[in-house]
């Protein structure tokens, strides 16, 4: 029978070493963030009967992202009926591709339902979080103070947004702001656009308003793959249908087709030769010259790395957007912006009222700027001094029971991050029940765990297409190694169904040893 002797024991806590539970240990948990995972985080806390926990977040919303954002035509990429959580489906999605609109609504709706708003605490942002005696000590941007257990930091991957920087950008005389701060106030009907960035972000605005402003002009840097991705509509009927009969809306959602093509897109990023490759190249490839007629304006818009390569993005429309009357495409450099407008490297000044960035976000900030101090005054800083990293995307070694969820190196790719931070609940969770079973007081990875993840992970990264593919993203960290998993989706979810205990210095729990 196995002992897991406490590392250290707190006055309060009643624990049987002999293996066998007599009472579980109330826990103390703060969640960071009230976003889609911190939401989930709250959700299952309770479900768990862990009723001993709040929700800091910094706004004064929840939401996160979808928050965040609400720039024209913002659309999430994944199929809406998987951008759910899959306790609280949703009949009443009206696109096959969610809305940001919609999808900021779900999740007040959720929140509502699930009665979390008492436990949120809105406007306060964690500054500093501190591991001393067994327990987090952590302080608050209004001064307040607070002890923890466990952290379950949610604070999201895309959520600093990056200013590029130009020469000249705080001169401009007209209005200008990052998409991710978009200002209602600017009356855009009768302006000239300009939309800096040709990420998802810069393509979904640019098909937005293309023929609803005077003029819009595209500013890309590197031109993009852009996969044709319908987004018809669910009519009411279908809606109503989905409401009465759950059933009709998980057959609708063909988990398998979806979990495939999910599979599939895993397999293409790790071994570009794969049939899968083909298929998705050549359906962007075909894109490109089935729908832009112009010949010079195709090849302005034809890539030079590979497909996956950076993100794939998602559009029905944009190459009809392009080619409307009153829409341009710059290729040109920017060398420089002026009171007027942006001047490009062959000398031309385009005047414009309004200039959007679309430039993407820090990706690699995660809970920073808040300063965290794990065991014996291990800084998240040094940890973090080359590249951000966690054993699993989830924990850190001298970081007691602080774990994440949408953490560095857990998947992002074209999926729906719900499910991903569901599977990481689920391991999470499992983790959460040894604290609780008085199994240990501490929980986290050996300093070999996390080496060995990382020598294997960045190993595995340099072979994806991401590294490979002849590109630079947001996918890649500051020594250009893809931070993203780099393996397949199945992989994921195997890693994620129960923790390797030897890996955090423990023996598996009893009930399994013992039976
Ligand atoms: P992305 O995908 O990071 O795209 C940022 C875009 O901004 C990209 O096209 C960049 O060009 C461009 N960029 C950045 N700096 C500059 C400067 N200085 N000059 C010109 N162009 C610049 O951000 P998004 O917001 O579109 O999407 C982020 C994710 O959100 C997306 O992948 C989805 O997951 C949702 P580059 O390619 O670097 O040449």
């Amino acid at each position: 029978m196995p002992v897991f002797w406490p590392r250290t024991l707190s006055a309060g806590h009643y624990y049987n070493v002999w293996g066998t539970n007599m009472s579980k240990r109330e826990l103390r948990v703060i969640v960071i963030g009230a976003g889609m995972a911190g939401i989930l985080a709250g959700i299952r806390l309770r479900d768990m009967g862990l009723t001993n926990f709040v929700i800091y977040e910094k706004s004064d919303r929840i939401g996160g992202t979808w928050r965040d954002n609400t720039y024209p035509g913002l659309t999430c990429d994944v199929p809406s009926h998987h951008y759910t959580y899959s306790f609280e489906r949703n009949p009443d999605w009206t696109r096959h591709l969610p809305p940001g609109s919609e999808i900021q609504q779900y999740f007040e709706r959720t929140c509502a339902k699930y009665s979390l708003y008492d436990a949120i605490r809105f406007g306060r942002e964690v500054t500093r979080a501190t591991y001393e005696d067994g327990r987090w000590q952590l302080e608050l941007s209004d001064g307040a103070t607070d002890v923890a257990d466990v952290i379950i930091a949610a604070t999201g991957v895309l959520h600093h947004p990056r200013l590029p920087d130009i020469e000249g950008m705080w001169d401009f005389h007209g209005r200008s702001f990052h998409s991710a701060r978009w200002d209602h106030t600017v009356p855009l009907q009768d302006k000239r656009i300009a939309v800096i960035g040709n990420g998802s972000t810069g393509v979904q605005i640019i098909s937005a308003l293309a023929g609803e402003v005077a003029h819009i002009s595209h500013f890309q840097r590197t031109p993009q793959w852009i996969m044709p991705v319908p987004n018809g509509y669910y009519s009411e009927a279908e809606r109503e249908r989905f409401r009465r009969d759950p059933a009709a809306l998980e057959e609708a959602m063909d988990t398998a087709t979806y979990e495939a093509n999910v599979e599939s897109y895993t397999e293409v990023i790790t071994g570009q030769d794969t049939a899968g490759a083909m298929h998705w190249t050549k359906a962007c490839e075909d894109n490109l010259e089935r729908n832009v007629t112009d010949p010079a304006l195709r090849e302005l818009l034809r890539p030079d790395h590979k497909v996956l390569c950076k993100r794939l993005i998602f559009s029905p429309d944009y190459y009809e957007a392009i080619q409307r009357p009153g829409v341009a495409l710059v290729r040109e450099d920017i060398t420089r912006i002026e009171a007027d407008g942006i001047r490009t490297a062959d000398g031309v000044l385009h005047r414009v009222d309004v200039i959007v960035y679309a430039t993407g976000f820090h990706a690699d900030q995660f809970m920073r700027p808040m300063q965290v101090t794990g065991r014996g005054g291990a800084s998240l800083e040094s940890l973090w001094l080359d590249r951000p990293k966690a054993y699993l995307a989830i924990s850190m070694p001298e970081f007691p029971n602080f774990f994440m969820l949408n953490g560095p190196s857990g998947p992002v790719g074209n999926f729906s991050l719900i499910d991903i931070a569901e599977h990481q609940w689920h391991y999470i969770s499992q983790l959460l029940d040894r604290l609780r079973n008085g199994d240990c007081l501490e929980i986290s990875p050996l300093r070999e765990s996390l080496e060995r993840f990382e020598t294997e992970r960045v190993a595995a990264a340099k072979k994806t297409v991401w590294y490979t593919g002849g590109c630079r993203s947001w996918y890649l960290d500051s020594a250009g190694i893809p931070s993203s998993w780099p393996w397949n989706y199945s992989r994921f979810v195997r890693e994620m169904s129960e923790p390797d205990w030897p890996a955090f210095g423990l023996e598996p729990p009893a009930h399994r040893s013992n039976a």
